[in-house]
């Protein structure tokens, strides 16, 4: 074959590539109508820029949200070459800007930076851009290239010279590809590119946002890398021992070298925060390596307590032995497996048995190093153990006590006719008398109601003290009204267990107000530390009952925020300014009678609803412990960082 020849098939091939992208960009990049595809786009870029970091070639990675919706990616590393590539007959810039490669980068190991380290490449990002630029600072001189939805459309031109060495991309996402979250969300991009920095120490990120009036702009350098993670997600917890612990083991297999970097550090919290990385990726459902972890440290603590005696009756259990522990893992594989394309889940068998090996080992040279520590780590295991008991115990109760007193349905709750739970929806309802319009109101064949009187337990600080979260009347009372359970603790029995929920909709039915949004807050405290699959799993809302109705005579409309309040009042007023509007101000839900909160809240064809979600667990539990725990100062900070962005406060 000529040059010629291969170049003319090698651009068919590119030319296909582009396309099956723009026609199935979830395949390559995730959801293109939810924001993941067009974040996915900027991890991509950025990823190429932190190989060079990983290849020794780079320590700055700027990333700029421009004016007009491009964005872009500049490292200061060698430069991506732009020598002709002797396959394709086009230089090897080009051919990395437009040939897809799935998995590793090229076959040609002088182009392979660090191998298994790749997505879909920067080729699928350029063919879901309405333009893309790249500028490259090389052995003296500045190249430029330019393409459109992929295909490009200069050559690869000289524009300049420089001193320097490094590659800036830049692009624009096609927005026929993209739909409904278009732009870019700088809290996402500087919350995922501050972990890429951790996880990368020495490299320092950039993120400035030039969109608006103000720039913003946010920098990440962390030297401590992975114990600088662990201290930053301890940091509004009281750490129980100073230092983090740090290992590093490796290990040979056929393929290549696995490496296994961990930190973690104990606190007084009662959650337990492990994140897990495979090549810099985060993988949120955990894997072998995490599974290696667990064992690792179950068997190591339990083996030190028995040593020493500190231990009487039955081993700790992995929970005991995990409670309060914050603890970063990061692999690096040189070709891992994973469960999906997301790479949510590792599932490459070697790995739990190599970081188990690594785990253990070092984890038990550290505790005989470290008596004090191991000692305190051990008897707040200890703790945690018996605080567990107590709890089952009392849940127990509660379970029991709702089967003796008569079908164990609780005397207030209004159930419904229906028994198939997947039409099935609860009101939890703030106060008698609004549960009482709701009784009224509802359509009682789905829709049960159950008011609970007053303030709910703030189960955030009971968190040593279980039994009493159990044995607190509406606690109890949901337990029994729902079915299901109660703890996430699934290999417990007894615990809370979605397929046995008797209502597939829990709907938090609060006041518009301070006090309802406090009500609402302690609701999902106790559902997200007792309950959280309901959460997790799409079971938990909050209904919106109106704030205000808007009338003019006989015509009334309700309006949901002020805007539409206003919206309304122009609206009925139409041509006659001067036309008196009434505008009734709904402080709370007792003030509507039964027809209005059923027409407005409850009816399943007119209602809105917002549906409780979570994007991080490890964030979200944070969240509660400084909202709703007992550290008031960070609290204070905390609402007072957030205060500018309530626009709905009532008080
Ligand atoms: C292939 C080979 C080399 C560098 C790169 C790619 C490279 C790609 C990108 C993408 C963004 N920034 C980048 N920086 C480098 C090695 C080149 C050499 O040996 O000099």
């Amino acid at each position: 074959m000529t040059m010629d020849d291969s170049y003319d098939a090698a651009s068919i091939q590119v030319l296909e590539g582009l396309e099956a992208v723009r026609k199935r960009p979830g395949m390559y990049l995730g959801d293109p109508h939810d924001g993941s595809a067009l974040h996915h786009c900027i991890w991509e870029v950025v990823d190429n820029s932190v190989d060079e970091h990983l290849a020794g070639h780079n320590n700055v990675v700027e990333v700029s949200l421009n004016p007009g919706g491009s964005l872009s990616v500049r490292d200061y590393g060698r430069g991506i070459p732009v020598d002709l590539h002797e396959e394709f007959g086009i230089s090897a810039a080009e051919v990395i800007m437009t040939k897809l490669h799935a998995g590793g980068k090229f076959d040609n190991s002088s182009y392979k930076v660090s191998g298994g380290l790749h997505g879909v490449g920067v080729s699928a990002v350029n063919a879901v851009s309405e333009w893309m630029e790249v500028t490259i600072h090389r052995d003296g001189t500045i190249y430029r290239q330019r393409f459109e939805a992929g295909v490009r459309v200069t050559e690869l031109e000289t524009i300049g010279t420089c001193e320097d060495t490094g590659t800036t991309i830049s692009f624009k996402p096609d927005t026929s590809i993209f739909t409904n979250i278009t732009e870019f969300d700088f809290d996402q991009i500087d919350t995922r590119l501050k972990e890429t920095s951790f996880l990368n120490a020495g490299l320092k990120i950039i993120i400035s946002d030039d969109r608006g009036e103000d720039q913003h702009v946010s920098e990440h350098h962390y030297e401590g890398g992975l114990a600088e993670f662990v201290r930053q997600i301890n940091s509004r917890r009281v750490p129980m021992h100073e230092d983090v612990i740090i290992i590093q083991g490796e290990k040979e297999i056929e393929k290549g070298p696995v490496t296994v970097e961990l930190a973690l550090q104990w606190s007084d919290a009662f959650s337990e925060s492990i994140l897990c990385y495979t090549n810099i990726i985060r993988n949120k459902d955990g894997g072998t390596h995490m599974s290696g972890l667990r064992g690792a440290l179950t068997s190591s603590v339990n083996g030190y307590a028995k040593k020493n005696k500190l231990l009487k009756g039955d081993p700790l259990s992995g929970d005991d032995v995990r409670e309060g522990l914050a603890a970063v893992v990061s692999l690096k594989h040189p070709d891992p497996s994973f469960s999906s394309q997301t790479k949510d889940k590792l599932v490459s068998s070697e790995v739990m048995g190599i970081v188990q090996t690594v785990v253990y080992e070092k984890l038990n040279e550290f505790f005989e190093e470290n008596p004090s520590v191991a000692k305190m780590i051990v008897n707040k295991a200890l703790l945690a153990s018996k605080a567990r008991e107590a709890a089952r115990k009392a849940r127990d109760l509660t379970r029991r006590k709702g089967v003796l007193e008569g079908g164990g349905l609780p005397g207030k709750l209004a159930d419904c006719q229906s028994k198939d739970p997947k039409e099935c929806e609860i009101y939890l309802v703030e106060g008698d008398s609004a549960g009482g319009s709701a009784k009224t109101g509802r359509d009682r064949r789905t829709q049960a109601i159950l008011p609970l009187r007053g303030k709910i337990l703030n189960v955030e600080r009971q968190m040593h003290n279980i039994a009493k979260v159990f044995q607190n009347n509406e606690i109890q009372t949901m337990v029994r009204a729902f079915g299901a359970g109660v703890g996430n603790n699934s290999e417990e029995e007894g615990s809370f267990d979605t397929s046995k929920l008797r209502y597939h909709r829990l709907i938090i039915m609060t006041d518009a107000d301070v006090d309802g949004a406090h009500i609402r807050t302690l609701m999902l405290t106790f559902l997200w530390r007792f309950m959280r699959p309901a959460i997790t799993e799409g079971h938990v809302f909050i209904a919106q009952p109106p704030l205000y109705q808007v009338s003019k005579g006989k015509m009334s409309r309700y309006a949901f925020s002020d805007e539409e309040r206003d919206e309304f009042i122009e609206d009925l007023k139409g041509d006659n300014p001067n036309a008196k509007i009434g505008v009734q101000r709904y402080k709370g839900l007792g003030e509507m009678n039964p027809e209005q909160l059923w027409e407005t809240t409850m009816d399943p064809e007119t209602r809105t609803m917002l549906r409780v979600t979570v994007k991080e667990a490890e964030e979200t539990d944070r969240m509660f412990e400084t909202l709703m725990g007992e550290d008031v100062p960070e609290r204070r900070a905390f609402i007072e960082r957030y205060a500018k962005e309530v626009t709905n406060l009532d008080i």
